[in-house]
């Protein structure tokens, strides 16, 4: 398929290799209009489809990883524009029906709706250039794609209020210390490091990396007893999988897993 918003390419050594998206809208910031959004669904849900790829890494440039939703379309819209047409809304949950892990490679500004597409990710890598935020109510709305939800499940109440409320920016740093990403890198170094955690979950077996985000992501839907006993379940049905003898056996032979991936 051919993308006219974002730049897709597949990179790596080894049998599994990592889909990367770029979003590319430059002179915008990668504002994110409907057109990127739907060309983001798609590219991720080929990656996630194709078997020869084991993880996915979403990025901007070095300026913004994203602005926010595109406001100068946003601007025109009154409330049934937004609301019954569906416009900045149907396809933005896409995301969530990845299956395989998505790392955010965040450089500049992820801001708004740039914010709540990084929060969307399993893991989120910062460049020390990295300024999240969700100003929309400087624009007069709030926060519309999960932005209110998940912040404070990231950083707690305290900050993700004052986020939310004042709209001021967070840098990289405080990012990291209020844990809303787990690694911060030199601006140069993003996509190395990016790539390599990429590389390092394709080397592993693809039905647990799969079941981990599915149980980590499920902690955040349901209370303990019902999410210990759901990961209990995974637990027992990855004894059923080749990787778990593979892995468990080439421990026990002191050699590396080659891992089957059934
Ligand atoms: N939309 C459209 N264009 C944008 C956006 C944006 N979000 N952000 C930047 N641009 C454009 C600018 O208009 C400018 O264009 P031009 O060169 O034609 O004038 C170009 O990008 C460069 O921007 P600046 O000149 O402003 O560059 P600066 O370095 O001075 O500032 C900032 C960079 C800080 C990123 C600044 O551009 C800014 O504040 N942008 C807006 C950030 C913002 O408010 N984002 C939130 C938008 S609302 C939102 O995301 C809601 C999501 C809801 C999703 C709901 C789904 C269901």
């Amino acid at each position: 398929m051919t993308y006219e918003t974002i730049l897709t390419e597949t990179v790596g050594a080894g049998p599994l290799k990592t889909g990367v998206i770029r979003l590319n809208r430059p002179k915008q910031m990668n504002a994110l209009s409907d057109q990127l959004m739907d060309e983001l669904g798609a590219a991720l849900l080929a990656f996630d489809a194709d078997d020869g790829i084991g993880a996915i890494v979403v990025t901007g440039n070095e300026r913004a990883f994203a602005a926010g939703a595109d406001i100068s379309i946003m601007a025109k819209y009154d409330y049934m524009d937004a609301f019954k047409k569906g416009h900045i809304s149907r396809n933005w949950e896409t995301m969530r029906q990845v299956r395989k892990p998505v790392i955010a490679a965040v450089a500049g500004f992820a801001l708004g709706g740039g914010c709540e597409v990084a929060m969307m990710c399993d893991m989120l890598i910062a460049a020390d250039t990295a300024k999240f935020g969700q100003p929309e109510i400087k624009l007069g709305i709030v926060p519309g794609a999960g932005g209110t939800q998940r912040l404070p499940r990231a950083i707690g109440k305290a900050k993700a209020m004052d986020m939310v409320l004042t709209g001021r920016m967070m840098d990289a740093a405080e990012a990291e210390r209020s844990g809303l990403v787990s690694r911060v890198v030199p601006a140069d170094q993003l996509m190395t490091e990016a790539l390599a955690v990429a590389e390092q979950l394709c080397g592993l077996g693809m039905p647990s990396v799969m079941m981990a985000k599915d149980a980590v992501n499920r902690s955040f839907e349901t209370g303990l007893t019902d999410g210990i006993a759901y990961e209990r379940r995974l637990f027992h049905s990855l004894f059923g999988t080749e990787d778990q003898r593979e892995g468990m056996g080439a421990f026990l032979e002191k050699r590396k897993p080659e891992f089957k991936n059934r």
